[in-house]
């Protein structure tokens, strides 16, 4: 038995499932997770000492790589002054600077503590804001285990949404309408209906929990429109998307700006780390200024907030986003010649440093032709990848992440790896 079955085998006495957060279970893999010792740039170390090229980073957090010295170092510097404080430090003033000089959007911004928080406390502050209760979300995208945003599609268009938890009240998800993405008609019908019922409008602008798909030309500026005309928050859940696809995220690189940001992971370098922002006149609404209250012991955390300083100011000097491209392009060259060579269509997302691989070769733009992908393929591409020494993420309904840690060297054994367990897949 490796070290790795003997701490799940005592994970499992001791915590829910054996881990701290349901996908780390390999359940969508038919599988059983295996246990990192370290990892540092674009590898992972199993505590059996298996090495494996590492494309989740911490589900998207280490765009650096693993453990960068930048980030080491800032940590250390920052600890040996205290880890916490409940009193404001500077870190914050520098954080809240640099997000609001990033993202066009943010003219105020309050840190929280995971991407969860930040999406939970900006759909608190669009209610209150807009004094409505009805918020819209759309299938395929997650926003953490916010109760209102864990809700799916009623069985029509106009009808209110279904817990998609147990434990969530039928009574709140129904405050919830949950739609299609990229599906304008259904919205406007909500809207005719319901406009000026509804708080907020919130999504992923560029969904990457369902797989990576992509809003159709106009949706975005669609969203924007549309919510402008009924005076409801527009919400940009870019936690997985900001920092990463830009300095100033989806938004910069569309062109459409919400009302409201929620952002996380890359922004704590590592460490946990979450943030909303947005209008001031909105944002102005929070506690203790105004009537919406919003807190946490450990927002603004001298630790969390000196990491992610530091690997957001490198990946800036150092035209990060432009590497990071670079890497993508790479990677996707191969990903296509190895498809070309096999004779496979299966649609390949990839924007910037964010790429997917369907199986399936129609195309998807939504949560229900991503589910048209063949799982079984998947699995089967999945563990003969890890066997290999490529660690994909263990579900076909998440995302690859590729860091500046990233070799060429990387990219090319990869693609070897690809192209075998991608034969192996197929039979
Ligand atoms: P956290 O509460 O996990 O920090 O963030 C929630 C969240 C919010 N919004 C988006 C767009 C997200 O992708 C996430 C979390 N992402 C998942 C990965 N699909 C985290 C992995 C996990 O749940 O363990």
């Amino acid at each position: 038995m490796s070290l790795s079955d003997k701490l799940f085998k005592i994970a499992k006495n001791h915590i829910p499932g054996g881990v701290n957060s349901p996908v780390r279970a390999f359940r969508n893999v038919d599988g059983e997770p295996f246990f990192v010792r370290r990892a540092k740039g674009s590898r992972i170390e199993t505590v059996d000492g298996v090495h494996l090229i590492d494309y989740i980073g911490t589900w998207g957090p280490a765009i650096l790589g693993h453990a960068p010295e930048t980030v080491i170092h800032a940590v250390h510097n920052a600890a040996k002054d205290g880890v916490s404080f409940g009193i404001p430090n500077p870190y914050e003033v520098e954080m809240a600077q640099l997000i609001c000089d990033w993202v066009p959007s943010v003219e105020k911004v309050r840190m929280v503590n995971s991407g969860t928080e930040a999406t939970m406390s900006a759909l608190r502050l669009a209610r209150g804001y807009t004094g409505r209760d009805l918020v819209i979300k759309f299938e395929g995208c997650y926003h953490g285990h916010v109760d209102s945003l864990l809700v799916a599609a009623g069985s029509g268009a106009l009808t209110h949404g279904r817990p998609d938890s147990a434990g969530i009240p039928a009574q709140l998800a129904e405050l919830t309408i949950t739609l299609p993405f990229n599906d304008p008609e259904a919205l406007e019908k909500v809207m005719e209906a319901k406009g000026d019922q509804i708080a907020a409008i919130i999504l992923e602008p560029i969904p990457a929990n369902a797989g990576l798909f992509f809003p159709k030309e106009g949706f975005l500026e669609f969203l924007r429109e549309i919510t402008a005309k009924h005076g409801i928050v527009l919400v940009f859940d870019e936690v997985m998307t900001g920092f990463r696809l830009a300095k100033g995220g989806v938004q910069e690189r569309f062109g459409v700006t919400p009302d409201l940001t929620a952002l996380g992971k890359v922004i704590g370098g590592g460490l946990p780390v979450g943030a909303f922002g947005g209008k001031a006149e909105i944002m102005d609404q929070l506690a203790p200024d105004g009537p919406v209250y919003q807190a946490g012991t450990l927002s603004g955390n001298p630790l969390a907030l000196a990491a992610g300083l530091a690997q957001l100011k490198e990946l800036d000097t150092n035209k990060g986003f432009d590497q990071l491209e670079a890497i993508g392009q790479r990677l996707e060259d191969g990903v296509r010649n190895i498809l070309k060579t096999l004779g496979k269509d299966y649609t390949f997302h990839r924007i910037g440093s964010m790429f997917c691989l369907f199986f399936s070769e129609s195309p998807v733009y939504d949560l229900e032709t991503a589910k048209q992908a063949d799982g079984e393929a998947f699995k089967r591409f999945f563990h003969h990848a890890l066997e290999a020494g490529v660690y994909f993420a263990p579900s076909p309904y998440e995302t690859g992440f590729l860091s500046l840690a990233h070799s060429s060297g990387d990219i090319d054994d990869t693609l070897e790896v690809m192209e075998a367990a991608l034969r192996h897949a197929l039979g």
